[in-house]
């Protein structure tokens, strides 16, 4: 049993935005347990879970895995974790996303920001990643990139209404963007 209520925020924004890198900035200054979806997913690959190959080519489609399953994935980290300030990276992609995190963790983010980049910068990104990742040649961009448009920003734009939502302007430096990022969080540290 955890002593203390979660704290939960949610990192969203179209791929390449920069989530991840920001992530590792936050987990450094402020001590929160770093928890990307999409990294849960392509661990659950690596391991030849029973899953695993309905992941992997959902992953190179650049569709969006059943909610179910990402969500367990991100219930059974919380539950493993002695923290209890969680930055979710990645998720929730979808409406439908969001319902099931809300249904099954029970719990709203306390603060939900919106990596927000233009898209001829996240392709250039990508592409210039090179660590292997499945997704990250052209033809699947393209397809993360309207997955994004169609099913994630209608999340976004609900967290927008509810007046939880902090838009990042994310271009340039890793350390300019930080600097946008930073002052949200020591906002909250009491
Ligand atoms: N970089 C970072 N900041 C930079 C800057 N300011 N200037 C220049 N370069 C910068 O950054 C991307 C690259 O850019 C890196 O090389 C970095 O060094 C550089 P990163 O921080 O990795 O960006 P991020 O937003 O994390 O990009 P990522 O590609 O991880 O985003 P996605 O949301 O596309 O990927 P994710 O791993 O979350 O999901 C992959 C797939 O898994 C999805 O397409 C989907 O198929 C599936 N998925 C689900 O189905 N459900 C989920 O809930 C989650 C994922
Ligand atoms: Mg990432």
């Amino acid at each position: 049993p955890k002593e203390k209520t979660p704290f939960i925020t949610f990192f969203l924004g179209g791929p390449g935005s920069g989530k991840g890198t920001q992530c590792i900035k936050i987990v450094e200054t402020f001590g929160f347990a770093h928890l990307s979806a999409g990294d849960l997913l392509r661990r659950e690959i690596a391991s030849k879970s029973a899953d695993g190959a309905m992941i992997l080519n959902t992953i190179k489609e650049g569709k969006i895995v059943p909610s179910q399953v990402t969500v367990k994935l991100i219930q059974k980290e919380m539950e493993l974790s002695d923290n209890h300030k969680f930055l979710i990276d990645g998720f929730p992609r979808t409406e439908e996303n969001r319902v099931s995190f809300e249904r099954i963790i029970g719990v709203e983010p306390n603060v939900v920001l919106f990596f927000d980049c233009p898209e001829e910068e996240m392709v250039k990104r990508v592409l210039n990643r090179n660590e292997g990742r499945v997704d990250d040649n052209l033809e699947t961009i393209k397809k993360r990139l309207t997955v994004f448009q169609a099913l994630s920003l209608p999340v976004i734009n609900y967290y927008s209404e509810r007046g939880k939502l902090y838009t990042i302007k994310a271009i340039g430096t890793e350390d300019e963007i930080f600097e946008q990022v930073r002052p949200i969080f020591a906002a909250f540290e009491t």
